[in-house]
């Protein structure tokens, strides 16, 4: 029996995480039998777009690139789930126009950069603030937070747990159809 395919898409600071909720819903999904995959800054950066820096032109084309591949893996019957700070709401407008609108589901995970920081799990925010690292989203380069996201987690009041529930509620009828 088939499920309906279509992306998931994670928009969120550095450490605000948007990883660890995908990671989640992934785990979830795979226990009610859907194919899935995931894309993140890890797999992605890495490989395919291994040329792209964090300049506002290579942020667009890191983002172009991940809608494109997420659509052939939705044509390939998949429940994509993206998780990219992906800081331009223009940028995430794109992404809907290229898998199209009823392909696209947006979390925005809303961390605040404070608590970000705070975290600060990979030490970066302190480099950022260091001067270290230039264009960090949050520190010295900008994040356009959406304006009108299909799904908010605010990641102080909700646990990861009840995250994935929010969501899964939210895509319960794309998976049906
Ligand atoms: C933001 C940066 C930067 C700069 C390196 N700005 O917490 P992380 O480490 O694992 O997630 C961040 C990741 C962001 O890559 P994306 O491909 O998601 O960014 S975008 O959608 O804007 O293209 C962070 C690390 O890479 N990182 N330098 N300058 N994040």
């Amino acid at each position: 029996m088939g499920h309906g395919a279509f992306l998931i898409w994670f928009t969120g600071l550095s450490g605000s995480g948007k990883s660890t909720i995908a990671n989640a819903v992934e785990e979830a999904l795979f226990k009610k039998n859907i194919h899935t995959y995931t894309l993140d800054g890890d797999n992605v950066r890495k490989g395919l777009n291994n040329n792209l820096s964090f300049s506002p032109e290579d942020r667009t084309e890191n983002i172009r690139r991940i809608a494109e591949v997420s659509n052939l893996m939705i044509d390939a019957g998949l429940v994509v789930l993206a998780a990219f700070v992906s800081p331009y709401a223009e940028d995430r407008a794109n992404i809907k126009n290229i898998v199209g609108h009823d392909n696209f589901v947006e979390v925005f995970v809303n961390t605040p950069v404070e608590e970000c920081e705070r975290r600060d799990v990979k030490g970066l925010y302190a480099k950022a603030r260091a001067g270290e690292i230039t264009n960090f989203t949050g520190v010295n380069a900008p994040y356009e937070a959406p304006v009108a996201p299909d799904v908010q987690i605010n990641t102080i009041e909700t646990t990861v747990e009840n995250a994935v529930d929010i969501i899964l509620q939210h895509i319960d009828k794309k998976l049906h159809t």
